[in-house]
């Protein structure tokens, strides 16, 4: 059988521009790999920017799969229906497909939610995937674990096969499926791995609880690969890619079992040798491992403070770590020579500006490199999720991104304290961390003035808003925020 996946991989603005992520998809490339050694034969579709229809469908003409397999986030699933119906409408006979994570939160989208689509394989589908284009070919496909199917009126809704505990087991991503040139410049200086499945935590906004939820096996959730595993990947890559300056980690917690680090850290500088980047968790970090960090080669870490306020952060997010130990750890690793990027959200149900300050402040005081900050989107299903239909606060809109305006509709809105902290964190922190470096008293005062900028009763909005907007003017005229790329 002939498999076309199509990675939709673009942001689309309401002003027309669009951003191109232009990245690899490990899960897809894992998939392909599976695919061909069964025999199977196996493109991709990368889209990187719109695409018109009459395009769209030469690309498949050339191509004339008999598959084509769409991988989506929630984000980028109305691209996937949208090229779905191209694809029916120049070729019926073709079977569409799709999976990811939109598939695993809300699978009745898929089907029977969008005609243009046959199948939603939900899960992890590194197996499935290759049994369900096998019965493509003689069986049938509907008996095959993780499918959703019509079937006459009805819906057929397959269980979810079990996690795959072994991750050894599976096959290096076929990192080739992807074309260099339609990667963003800087992926082809970076080789991105995984050296793990799945996260610990339950952060309500994050679609990690609803997916563990969904297996039989959730107590596997979290699994590694073996040290050995991981660095042949990385050898193998390196000698296949002679552009790659450093390594991308994208797991979240590379510190959770900490015999597996303690190897890692022992290994990796001998054996591979590059810097690399990662993501790191709070409470997983202290002065010994942030140490280990630093010696193995690490020259930047991205941690989650997502909210400075502790009810926020605890009661509604479910992170549960003090601002103290965020402002410990980013220091820390200042110290040891690793780079942070902080990332926040703002315009969350029950946020107020007071709030968005604490998010400001803590930046403040941890001092990250770049302090990178999204608009909270609701991804469906999800305790967030609930959260928004429940206060009524979820609108039938769509975002593609982050970093565009929010798609709900909060009570505060637009009061122009909130627009005005919300659309300024970068700014703020930077005036906040200067008003911190200041001596013991002055530092006080100074921030409390800052504060009653936004919450003074007794000053007249108006008049609060302009010396504001002054002294923001005054804070962007010192020169452009470092933003290092990761
Ligand atoms: C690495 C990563 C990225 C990387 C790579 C993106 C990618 N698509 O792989 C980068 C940094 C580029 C990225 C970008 C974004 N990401 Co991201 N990312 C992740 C992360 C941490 C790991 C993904 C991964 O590699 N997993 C390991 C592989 C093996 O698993 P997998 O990709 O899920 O694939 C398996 C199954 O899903 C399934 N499958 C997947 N596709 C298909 C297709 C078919 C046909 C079939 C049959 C099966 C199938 O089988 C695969 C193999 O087992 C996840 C967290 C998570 N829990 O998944 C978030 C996650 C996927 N990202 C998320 C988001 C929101 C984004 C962005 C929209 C953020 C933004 N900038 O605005 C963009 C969207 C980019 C895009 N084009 O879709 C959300 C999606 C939530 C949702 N409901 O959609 C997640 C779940 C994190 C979260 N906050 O909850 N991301
Ligand atoms: S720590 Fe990160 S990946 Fe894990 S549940 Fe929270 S937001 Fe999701």
């Amino acid at each position: 059988m002939k498999v076309t996946f199509v990675y939709p991989d673009f942001f689309e603005y309401a002003d027309g521009s669009y951003f191109p992520e232009a990245r690899m998809h490990l899960g897809v490339a894992m998939m392909s790999a599976q695919l061909k050694a069964a025999g199977h034969e196996v493109d991709l579709i990368h889209p990187v920017k719109p695409t018109a229809r009459e395009e769209f469908v030469a690309e498949l003409e050339t191509r004339a799969p008999d598959v084509v397999a769409f991988s989506a986030t929630t984000m980028m699933y109305p691209k996937a229906k949208r090229y779905a119906q191209w694809t029916k409408e120049s070729n019926p006979a073709t079977v569409t497909i799709c999976g990811g994570v939109h598939a695993m939160l809300d699978p009745s989208d898929i089907v029977p939610g969008t005609e243009h689509i046959d199948y939603a394989l939900r899960g992890e589908c590194d197996h499935v995937v290759v049994e369900f284009v096998d019965a493509l070919g003689s069986g049938d496909p509907t008996a095959v674990d993780n499918v959703w199917a019509r079937r006459g009126d009805d819906v057929v809704r397959n269980p979810v096969r079990d996690l795959i505990e072994d991750l050894d087991s599976l096959p290096f991503a076929d990192r080739d499926l992807f074309d260099d040139a339609n990667l963003c410049e800087d992926q082809r200086e970076r080789g991105t791995v995984m050296a793990s499945r799945g996260c610990p935590y339950n952060c309500t906004y994050c679609s990690n609880h609803i997916q563990r939820l969904q297996y039989d096996n959730k107590k596997k959730y979290v699994r590694f690969r073996s040290v050995d595993h991981v660095l042949a990947e990385l050898v193998h890559l390196k000698q296949q890619t002679p552009s790659m300056r450093f390594v991308r980690f994208d797991d979240d917690i590379l510190t959770w079992d900490e015999d597996w680090f303690g190897e890692f850290c022992a290994r990796y500088p001998v054996e591979v040798g590059l810097p690399f980047v990662c993501n790191a968790f709070v409470n997983l970090l202290d002065e010994r491992i942030i140490e280990m960090f630093a010696a193995a080669g690490c020259e930047l870490m991205a941690m989650g403070i997502e909210s400075g306020n502790p009810w926020l952060r605890g009661k509604i997010l479910h992170r549960h770590m003090t601002n103290d130990d965020i402002v410990r750890v980013y220091r820390t690793c200042r110290d040891h020579g690793i780079k942070t990027v902080s990332t926040n959200m703002v315009a969350m149900p029950h946020e107020s500006v007071d709030m968005i300050l604490d998010t400001v402040k803590v930046n403040a005081r941890a001092e990250p490199d770049t302090v990178q900050v999204s608009v909270f989107y609701p991804f469906p299903n999800t305790h967030m999720y609930d959260v928004c239909v429940d206060e009524g606060y979820l609108t039938d809109g769509h975002r593609d991104s982050f970093f565009c305006d929010s798609v709900l509709k909060l009570p505060y809105y637009d009061e122009a304290e909130v627009k005005a902290a919300r659309e300024n964190v970068h700014l703020l922190t930077s005036l906040y961390a200067r008003a911190y470096r200041l001596p013991g008293p002055v530092a006080e005062v100074t921030v409390r003035g800052l504060d009653s900028l936004f919450l003074s009763e007794r000053m007249p909005r108006k008049l609060r808003m302009a010396a504001l907007d002054r002294l923001l003017a005054h804070e962007r005229s010192r020169g452009p925020l470092e933003f290092v790329k990761y």
